[in-house]
This record gives structure tokens, sequence and C-alpha cells, in this order.
């Protein structure tokens, strides 16, 4: 993509072409490593395709992110599983489309484990490899057995240890939703018994000020759409809780926080490989960045909060050099959905966005089936493999992070390790690492209302559902929803999704239809579809 070769451009004099080559074992299909990586995921949350400055970004800088793109390999059609967390973290620790799994959608803070200790996750695939294993920040795929029955007081079960994460300091769900804690291997961090913790989202607990009711308490951020149940460090939440004390967290400080917890776990862990999934709050509601990020940009609190990931980022990195372990390290840095400016806090987002494109100019955002859904930064960074930068344009979908890591780590064929999703023959290994040409022929994607889309080679099709135009809840984004069928196709290397051609292209259309059919009944090989 021009737009974004530019902004790499004029970040370092680097020639934008390839150099992937080393160490593949071809024929078996597994490409191992004699030393096997320590691999850091790093995934944001609501970061636009155009929200780091590397992916063309105004207003904010991101140095740190910068230099991984620029020693590295960046992305520019890679996608998000769904156009909202939940369903897209299940996919990428899954390897399972949401939408074959009900209960997949944006979790409340009190929602049982969605992904169950039966599953095959991409931890279990590390563990067995010998890996130590790490969850830090969002989790949002629940906890526990049962929903709205857990007892914040004592150990929940099931948690991450359940399901292949030797350890965890999470949040249960988002920093929007109740309980407002940060959970330690399954336990409440912190742990201040003299402040019992109640958690409900159907009520609140008698006595409790809500942002509703108590308006003058939201010292911190107000509330633009929702967001008006309980009260935690001045900020209206979703749903209800009571209790906390000490443990609760302040939302200037949870950047700091998963940061440091992730240092401390990689310099605890230099002697074994390891596998760090780093999800972190930013750049989600609410944003509160701390004091040293405000006015690191020209956006506000939105942009400050990139300016705070990316020195999350910085802070990994960092440690990773120090151990000296960067070298072998795999990172990979991405988001779990396309961006929102106001997504229920008067933050400003809106008002202060300027010149600056969070979708990098597609249409929609987050929630939707347009391209800013689900198009997202990946930026894939391990020196000791990947000698010199590169910008790759070929079709990624996280929805191949098992399987690639699998096959990373040797793992691929073994009883246990399956693919509900790629082409099974290791293509994905060589394009996310970087060799030149390699692309998945079609990715799925699903945005809020279920409606799913096929993008394969230059076209695009959204599935006819119907819907509102736009997010009818406040966030002023284009769904992209339509009772009609929509073919959309490439023009000078982009989607041109402002133009729908499928009564020109009636033999596309039915192809994609029956591709995507075809992949719904569970087919998996691109060729049963030609
Ligand atoms: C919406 C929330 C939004 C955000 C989203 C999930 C309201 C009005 N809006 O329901 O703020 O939390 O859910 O975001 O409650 S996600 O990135 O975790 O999917
Ligand atoms: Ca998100």
């Amino acid at each position: 993509m021009e737009r974004l070769e530019i902004a790499m451009l004029s970040l370092a004099a680097v020639s934008p072409c390839v150099l992937w080559a080393e160490n593949y074992s071809e024929g078996a299909g597994a490409y191992v490593s004699s030393q096997l990586p320590n691999v850091v995921m790093i995934y944001a949350d609501d970061l636009g395709f155009g929200d780091l400055e590397c992916y063309g970004a105004q207003g904010v800088k991101t140095p740190n992110i910068n230099k991984l793109a620029l020693n590295g390999l960046c992305f520019t059609n890679a996608h998000a599983v769904a156009s909202t967390s939940t369903p897209s973290r299940y996919s990428l620790l899954t390897g399972e489309y949401p939408w074959r799994k009900p209960g997949t959608d944006v979790a409340a803070g009190d929602a049982a484990m969605i992904v169950t200790p039966d599953q095959y996750t991409v931890a279990d695939v590390f563990k067995e490899a010998g890996y130590t294993t790490a969850a830090f920040g969002k989790w949002h795929l629940g906890l526990g057995a049962e929903s709205g029955k857990q007892d914040w007081n004592v150990p929940i079960s099931p948690a991450l240890a359940d399901i292949g994460f030797d350890y965890s300091y999470i949040m249960a769900a988002t920093a929007d939703r109740v309980p407002c804690v940060f959970i330690e291997n399954g336990s409440v961090a912190n742990y201040d018994p003299s402040a019992p913790i109640y958690v409900s989202y159907r009520q609140n607990f008698e006595g409790e000020p809500t942002g509703r009711s108590n308006p003058e308490l939201l010292y911190n951020l107000k509330h633009s759409h929702g967001h008006d149940m309980s009260i935690v460090n001045g900020i209206g939440r979703i749903g209800y809780m009571k209790g906390g004390g000490a443990a609760l967290w302040k939302d200037e400080n949870i950047a700091d926080s998963i940061t440091s917890h992730a240092v401390d776990f990689i310099k605890a862990n230099v002697e074994q490989p390891f596998f760090i999934y780093f999800a972190t709050n930013d750049v989600h509601v609410p944003r509160f960045p701390h004091q040293r990020f405000r006015g690191a940009s020209t956006m506000g609190l939105r942009g400050d909060a990139i300016a705070q990931f990316d020195w999350s980022v910085g802070e990994i990195v960092r440690a990773l050099d120090e151990q000296g372990l960067l070298d072998n390290t795999l990172i990979i840095l991405t988001s779990d959905n396309g961006p929102v400016l106001d997504d229920g806090y008067a933050d400003n987002a809106e008002e202060l966005v300027g010149e600056h494109s969070p979708t990098g100019g597609l249409r929609g955002g987050k929630y939707s089936t347009f391209e800013g859904g689900t198009r997202v930064p990946f930026i894939v960074h391990w020196p000791a493999k990947i000698k010199e930068a590169a910008v790759r344009d070929g079709l990624l979908s996280q929805i191949d992070f098992l399987d690639v890591m699998a096959r990373i780590v040797g793992k691929q064929g073994e009883p246990g390790v399956r693919s509900f999703s790629s082409d099974g023959d290791g293509e994905q290994v060589k394009a996310w690492l970087g060799e030149e040409g390699c692309s998945r022929p079609f990715a799925v994607e699903m945005a809020a209302n279920h409606t799913l889309s096929l993008i394969y080679f230059n076209w695009k099709y959204i599935e006819p559902k119907g819907g509102p135009a736009m997010v009818p809840w406040g966030p002023k984004i284009e769904t992209g929803y339509s009772t009609e069928p929509q073919l959309f196709q490439k023009v000078g290397g982009e989607f041109d999704e402002t133009r729908n051609v499928a009564a020109d292209n009636p033999t596309i259309l039915k192809a994609a239809k029956n591709l995507l059919e075809g992949i719904r009944k569970n087919k998996r090989h691109f060729m049963e579809f030609q």
C-alpha cells in the first residue's frame, strides 16, 4: 500500500523489499528452529490500521513500534477475525472461527470461561513444546464455570491455568467493565479482605452510587453513552460492583502495571523459551493514560493512549534486549479490531482527531463489516530470522496464529493440533515470516451483528443480512450491513467499498457466495470451491 510505504520511507531510508530467506525445512511442512524462539504476541485493543506512525498516523509518535517495523515485517493486508474483541480473541487463541461457537460475542465481566479447558489453545501448543506461557492485560474471554456465579473473593476456577497459561495477570474483561481489579493466577491481585468484592450485571448493590444517579462523582471521565453504572476511580463502568478496596485498579496505572508484570516475567524466564500474550487496554475506552503521556499527541486522550501503548512496547523490547533475548524472540504486534473514536466516554476523541485517520483511510471501523473493522496493523519482528525490513501486502488472518505457531515450534500434525482455518500446507508460516508472494487465498471476517464477509483475491463479498447503516448506540461508524449482497473490487491495490459491483459480476458473486457457504460448512481447502 502506497501510503504505508511512504510512511515507512519517511521514517528511515529503507528499501521495502524482500528478504526473508533462510531455514525453512519444507516438505515436512514444519519450520523448526534449532533453538526455539521466545514468542511475544502484543495485542492492542481497538488500534486501527492507520493508528501507528509507521502506518501513516498523524499527530502521534510511535518510535518504539516504528523501530520494530523498520527492522521487521510490516503487513498491509492483515485481518483480525472479527470487528470486536471477544470473538477476535477467541479465534486468535483457539484457531476456531467465532461463528462456529455460540456465546463468543462481546462478553460481560462476569461471563463464564468461553475458551473451555477441553479446548486446544495456542498456549497449549507452546506448553507442549516445553515453553513457559503467560498472559497479561485484557482477557475478555470469561472466567469460572458459570456466568454470574463467580465468587471474586476466592480463587476462581476454571481460569487461565486450565487452558495452557502457566502465569496470568489479567483484567477479567475490559477496562470499562466491572470487576475493576487485576486477577493473578485466578485470584484477585492485591486482595483487600476489608472490602469483599461483589459483581452483578443485573442490578446495583444497595446504597452504591452509579454514573447515572451521581454524575458529580465522575471526577476522572464522564460517559457519552452507556457506561453509567458503577463508579470506580471516578469513571462510570458497565456493570455493577461493590467493594474491592485496595485491589481496585487506577486506570492511569493499567499500562504500567501490566508492562511491569510482563517485564518481570521476562527477567525470571531467561533460561527457557517462553510465550507471552501481552494484551493491552490501550487504546480501548476508558482512555485514561498516565500523566506522563498526557499531551504526547495532538489528539488528546486517544492519541496519548497510543503513545502509552508505544511506551509499553518499548519496555518489553528493552527487557528482551537487556536479557540478550531480543535476537531470537519472535514479536508479533497487532490489534483485535478496528478503531473507534467516541466509544462511550467524553474524551474528545472525535473533536481532536484532526488530520489523523484511525482506519488509514479505510471505510467503517470497529463493529463494522467494512475493511476498517478488521484490517489491523501487523508487525513481525524476529532478528534471528528476518534479516531485512519489508512491507508485505499478502493477505493474512489472525485465525492462523495457532497453526503458524504450531509449525514454528514443530508441533504441527501432532495429536490435538488442529486447524479449522488454513489451507493446511504450511503456506501461512511462510507468509507470516515474510516470504514474498505468500498470501492466504481467502479470509473470512465477522462484524458485530455476525454478518460475514469474504475476501478472496481482488474481491470482497459481504453477505446480505441487513441491519442499521450506522452503529445505532453512539459510535459514528458505518456498519456496511445491507439486505443486498455486496461485492467490492480492488482498485489501485485497495478495495473500493463505495461501489457495489455485485450486479455487474454475477459469476464472481456466485462463486463468492458458494465459497463462503462452503467454509461455513467447515470445508477447509480453498481448492474444493473452485
Ligand atoms: C460496547 C461498549 C463499548 C465497548 C464495546 C466492546 C457501551 C455503550 N459500549 O458495548 O464501550 O466496551 O462494547 O469493545 O457499552 S471490545 O473492543 O471489547 O469489543
Ligand atoms: Ca477491541
